[in-house]
């Protein structure tokens, strides 16, 4: 994503610093041979000097330096790692148990205070924890597209996430659904209610993580319903798996498949550039005109000029078309 990366004064350092790892991250993972020194590192990409710095130390030292004190609470990494790694667990509430002396999934499961998300989280934790091959999440594509073809056969139904970029195994299973010229949250609400009634009669949808909300003044305007939730093939032995599903206007598809096909590093970048070009880019689309106060704050919401599809996005902010397989940033 080089030819659109912009430097900019960023507010959280800490932040950045999160991004710039993780890029680094990804261009080492696509080299064919070993780093064995400093120098070889900075040579890549995406590599900077004091990430650079750290690879030479590891390679040379088999350590880090900096990371030196944090022997001390090498323990508290490892059960706030475990703890976040339940659905519906944040760093903040990671700690705190890990403060209250908490140490494993058990003495969570214990706890009286926990939210639902946390209670599905744990139910389903060793299911959760297993990667999703290509396959898997086809098949599971397949029945939500059936189901969505049932109300109508219009109705398009698309795999997103980590399974659009190519990835051979997900984490979770992300699908876009839309229907030629439909727009209205009323109608959308519908297809939404009609598509979860029906894997729930199934036995495919069996747990609920977060579900669309309705009001009355949603009926006439465009409107984006997200679907969280646990899902299971038919089948012995077939294992629990989380999705996400999202039913978007048809004017938005566009934006809404970018979004939601990412990676977040690529959406985050695609938005930097946009508010750069004093434009705004969301899952709804892209908007111009949009003025920004201190602090990038925006000002106003800016019209919407492109969003039906990925490619008018891409086009209107000059930028050449990424195919989702390139989209890993
Ligand atoms: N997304 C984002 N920012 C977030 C979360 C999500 O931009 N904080 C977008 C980009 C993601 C997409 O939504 O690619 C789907 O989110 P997932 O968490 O399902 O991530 P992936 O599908 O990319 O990976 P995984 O295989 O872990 O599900
Ligand atoms: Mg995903
Ligand atoms: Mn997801």
């Amino acid at each position: 994503m080089g030819y659109y990366e912009d430097n900019q004064t960023k507010d959280n350092k800490y932040h950045f610093k999160v991004i710039n790892y993780r890029k680094a991250i990804t261009a080492i993972r696509a080299l064919d041979y070993e780093i064995t020194s400093e120098e070889m590192a900075r040579k890549i990409p995406r590599v900077g000097k004091k990430i650079a710095q750290k690879i030479g130390e590891c390679v040379s030292l088999g350590r880090i330096k900096k990371l030196d004190h944090l022997d001390w609470d090498q323990e508290r990494l490892k059960v706030e790692t475990l703890f976040r790694s339940v659905y519906g667990v944040g760093a903040e509430k990671a700690l705190e148990w890990y403060n209250k002396g908490l140490r494993t999934l058990d003495d969570l499961r214990k706890l009286p205070d926990l939210t639902k998300n946390q209670i599905s989280g744990l139910h389903y934790y060793d299911d959760l924890q297993k990667r999703i091959p290509r396959a898997e999440v086809e098949e599971i594509g397949k029945v939500v597209e059936s189901a969505a073809k049932k109300l109508h056969p219009d109705i398009q139904s698309q795999v997103t996430g980590s399974y659009r970029r190519g990835k051979p195994d997900c984490g979770d299973i992300d699908i876009v659904v839309a229907r030629p010229d439909i727009d209205t949250g009323e109608e959308l609400f519908l297809i939404m209610e009609h598509i979860l009634n029906e894997l729930i009669i199934q036995g495919f949808l069996v747990d609920h993580l977060s579900l669309p909300t309705w009001s009355d003044d949603m009926a006439n305007a465009p409107k984006h319903f997200k679907y969280m939730g646990i899902c299971k093939l038919p089948g012995k032995g077939s294992v629990h798996r989380h999705i996400d599903i999202l039913v978007v206007p048809w004017i938005h598809l566009g934006a809404a498949l970018l979004y939601f096909t990412g990676n977040d590093i690529c959406n985050r970048s695609m938005r930097l550039l946009a508010a750069n070009r004093g434009m705004r880019l969301s899952d709804k689309g892209l908007f111009t005109g949009v003025m920004r106060g201190p602090k990038r704050k925006r000002l106003n919401e800016g019209t919407w000029v492109a969003g039906r599809t990925e490619r008018e996005i891409f086009d209107y902010l000059g930028i050449n078309y990424l195919e989702p397989f390139e989209r890993e940033c």
